[in-house]
């Protein structure tokens, strides 16, 4: 990244496919996936599946179409979701899980992204004709709206049994998951290990250009599979999709720790700044949220006035930016960073 152009800090989103993934794409061997016949999508959905220690996996289009599929996978309609009320199903989804999946979302605060057991205990409402039956609980690990913090299988664990006293099926949005894991020095296998089903995205910090993967049991894939299909997610050579899925998970999630170091050389610097309020026990993995109301302006405003000095940042709400670092974002464009938000609180 050339110094005259954008420092795009929006999202892990923004990330181009590596040349492997290039190569990879070029050499894919393709069939009709609709008829189970692309070879290249049953090796990454194989690969998913072992790496998550999980019985099988489906390839579907984003984090969002995977949480849909997940919600409708693990429910019927009428059935209550307890999920945490800052995640990404309950803001970003443009309330699917009520439109599409005709579920009733129930959200309970948490510490940081991570729920308490008592609180999803003391949810649980006991079985009565006038309620709707609690089906489901699900988990976001990292934590987008909490600034990418993680939650450990401990924690995941006691929320384990939790839903098992109250039969409830437990779905982790894990669209960030080796940003986790990668955080905690731990296997991703650790963390899948206490839900039910998980997803993954493929198109945040791994760099691929388009995909997530659904993981979990024959039976709740084989429902995923036929859902999919509803949705209009059902693709023909998808291995053009699947080749630099494989490429990702073979190669690029060791490197996230890069961006967890950027991060938190970017929060530092930002915490170095008077008007600017920041939490450094949130920046626990490639998120960085910050709050600019010291500033007297607008996180809109702040934004634009970062734009016109070529640094990209996301206006989270009236009063918080967030800025996510990843491949191409290293130590230099971040010490821009810094010194842009600098300029901007020194000019004012
Ligand atoms: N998050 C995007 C935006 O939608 C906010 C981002 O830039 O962070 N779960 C989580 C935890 C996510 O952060 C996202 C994407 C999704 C699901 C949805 O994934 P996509 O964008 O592939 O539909």
């Amino acid at each position: 990244m050339s110094s005259v152009e954008l420092i795009d800090l929006r999202s892990d989103t923004v990330t181009l496919p590596t040349r492997d993934m290039l190569d990879a794409i070029r050499r894919a061997k393709l069939g009709d996936d609709v008829f189970g016949e692309d070879p290249t999508v049953n090796e990454l959905e194989k690969l998913a599946a072992e790496k998550m220690c999980k019985e099988a996996a489906l390839l579907v289009t984003s984090g969002t179409q995977a949480n849909l599929i997940s919600l409708m996978s693990n429910t019927k309609r009428g059935d209550l979701v307890i999920l945490e009320s800052e995640s990404h199903i309950y803001w970003y989804e443009r309330g699917g899980i009520s439109m599409i999946a005709g579920l009733l979302p129930w959200p309970l605060k948490s510490n940081m992204g991570a729920l308490d057991p008592l609180d999803i205990e003391a949810a649980i409402r006991p079985q009565n004709l006038h309620f709707p039956e609690p089906a489901l609980m699900c988990l976001e690990n990292t934590h987008n709206r909490h600034g990418g913090t993680v939650i450990t299988p401990n924690q995941i664990k006691a929320i384990r049994e939790v839903a098992d006293t109250h039969n409830l099926k437990l779905y982790m949005d894990g669209a960030r998951i080796f940003n986790a894991a990668i955080a905690l020095k731990i296997n991703v296998k650790e963390l899948a290990k206490h839900v039910d089903n998980l997803m993954f995205c493929l198109s945040k910090g791994l760099c691929c250009p388009v995909g997530s993967l659904l993981v979990g049991a024959y039976d709740f894939i084989e429902r995923a599979r036929k859902l999919r299909k509803v949705l209009g997610g059902g693709m023909r050579q998808a291995g053009i999709i699947a080749a630099p899925g494989i490429v990702a998970l073979e190669s690029m999630i060791d490197r996230l720790s890069e961006d967890h170091k950027n991060a938190r050389r970017l929060a530092e610097g930002i915490s170095r700044i008077d008007e600017i309020k920041i939490d450094l026990s949130c920046v626990q993995t490639n998120i960085v949220c910050f709050d600019i109301s010291g500033l007297g302006m607008t996180s809109e405003s702040f934004v634009s006035m970062l734009r016109k000095k070529c640094i990209l940042a996301l206006a989270m709400t009236k009063n918080k930016v967030r800025m996510v670092t990843h491949k191409g974002i290293e130590e230099e464009h971040v010490e821009k960073a810094v010194a842009a938000i600098n300029n901007i609180s020194s000019e004012l």
